[in-house]
């Protein structure tokens, strides 16, 4: 016998063997998104099961398809099968009940929460994921409470009265993490608040997962993460071969850019993907804050994928981005080095509607990036040139030298008494300006 194997064929060698499963109501399903997951969470699809039909509510496919995934199971191995749909609670317990045992079943979105669990690392991040995870167990320990009670069989899926006691459990739970969550977003927002105070223009990456976001903001940042979690980020080398990897980044990361006359703060971000439901959004919030309070947001897209694949993308991230996003928002088809000039042409035409003026960049290379830059500058609000007048006194080169900390000086000329002229976001000059007059009047210690 093998000696990696035990008799039932599920061990530590097995545990990640996975069988790929996909129902779709009509047409073909399609299960390349499904298995790139998959590989993300650690797991190696072996095989693919797919069937086109409605939902069964018992096994969530026919139960002749349930049978065929059971014996494919025990046939290739494999230790889990993972659902590219949403299972419902006894849909789970029953399919559990055909496999062989301990192979575990796991559907899209724990699947989802299981990458986001591997990848969280910092306490923000966490709670976000128990949040999401517990948002998802609520209306299934709901469910099981309820059929129970009204079925008189507390030990319906062999768990009883534990059931409402643990919808009691969850519930109290979610709100003490939302009030964790909402202080961690005040702080994020005071944050914020003193960043553009001091001059500082917002810049926010959006897009899917694998877009490039994390790669692009290596290539803006002129220094080192401005945020605590800055070493915990996962960045990787920029010349380390990289496979595909779906949602690399969980965190929030800022760093500061370089930008003709600005000071400007990239922050890069958790990407989308397709069909998360709403509240695997939502618990997202508070990373997703800072896209939502930008004062440009750069929506990241793999140019190198099909157009419809790219359409689709674009639909769904404005559609998350147009709930609470008031900044404008400028396009970068990334990956310009992976197809060529008559594609890009054609995919940037096919486009035009949903992306007016997009800047193609190659990330990568670092290929268009001064054609980016030149677009951020262009797309922030505009600068404002001002001349001030600051009388001298002991106090004045205090506010001379703030000024020249939060504006662009174009010059200064000393006399009697200085003048400045600068160019800066009208806030910063309302700032400067009350500085000035607050300046004790020449003469009067
Ligand atoms: N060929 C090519 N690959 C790129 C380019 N930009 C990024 N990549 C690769 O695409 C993959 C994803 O890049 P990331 O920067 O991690 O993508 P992301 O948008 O931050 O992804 P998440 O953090 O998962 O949301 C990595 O393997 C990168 O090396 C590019 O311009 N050209
Ligand atoms: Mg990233």
């Amino acid at each position: 016998m093998d000696p990696g194997r035990t008799v039932r064929g599920v061990t530590e060698h097995t545990a990640d063997r996975a069988v790929i499963v996909k129902r779709v109501d009509e047409g073909t399903a399609t299960t390349d998104e499904i298995e790139q997951l998959a590989q993300s969470a650690g797991y190696h699809p072996v095989a693919t099961i797919t069937q086109t039909r409605t939902e069964d509510p018992a096994f969530h496919v026919g139960e002749g398809k349930a049978d065929e995934i059971a014996r494919c199971v025990a046939a290739t191995d494999a230790g889990i099968v993972i659902f590219d749909n949403q299972l419902g609670p006894y849909q789970t317990f029953n399919l559990g009940n055909k496999l062989p045992e301990g192979a575990e079943i796991l559907d899209r979105f724990r699947l989802i929460l299981e990458i986001f669990g591997q990848r969280a690392t910092t306490r923000p991040a966490q709670l976000q994921v128990e949040l999401a995870e517990l948002r998802y167990e609520l209306p299934r320990a709901e469910a099981k409470a309820s059929l129970a009670k009204r079925e008189e069989r507390p030990g319906f899926m062999g768990l009883g009265e534990y059931d409402e006691s643990r919808e009691r459990d969850i519930k109290a739970r979610i709100s003490r993490i939302r009030d964790e969550l909402d202080s961690v977003q005040d702080d994020a927002k005071r944050r914020r608040e003193t960043r553009r105070e001091s001059g500082f223009d917002l810049v926010a990456l959006a897009g899917y997962t694998n877009a490039g976001k994390s790669t692009l903001l290596r290539r803006l940042a002129v220094d080192h993460a401005v945020e605590e979690n800055a070493e915990k980020h996962p960045d990787l080398p920029e010349t380390a071969a990289s496979e595909d990897r779906l949602f690399t980044t969980l965190e929030t990361t800022t760093r500061r850019a370089d930008i003709d006359r600005r000071d400007v703060l990239v922050t890069d971000t958790v990407g989308f993907i397709s069909s998360l439901p709403h509240w695997l959004v939502e618990s997202f919030r508070s990373t997703l804050d800072s896209v939502y309070r930008a004062d440009l947001v750069l929506l990241v897209v793999d140019v190198s994928e099909s157009v419809d694949a790219i359409h689709e993308k674009l639909v769904t991230a404005h559609d998350t981005l147009s709930e609470r996003n008031e900044a404008p928002i400028l396009t970068v088809l990334n990956k310009t080095d992976l197809i060529d000039d008559a594609d890009l042409d054609r995919k940037r035409a096919a486009l035009s509607a949903l992306a007016p003026d997009p800047v193609a960049v190659s990330a990568r290379t670092g290929d268009g990036v001064a054609a980016l830059t030149d677009a951020i500058d262009d797309r922030l609000p505009d600068l404002v040139e001002e001349r001030i007048v600051v009388p001298l006194s002991d106090d004045s080169m205090s506010v001379i030298s703030w000024i020249h900390d939060n504006a662009h000086v174009t010059d200064v000329e000393y006399g009697e008494q200085a003048v400045v002229e600068f160019e800066a976001k009208p806030a910063t000059i309302e700032r400067a300006r009350s500085k000035v007059q607050s300046l004790p009047a020449p003469g009067s210690v």
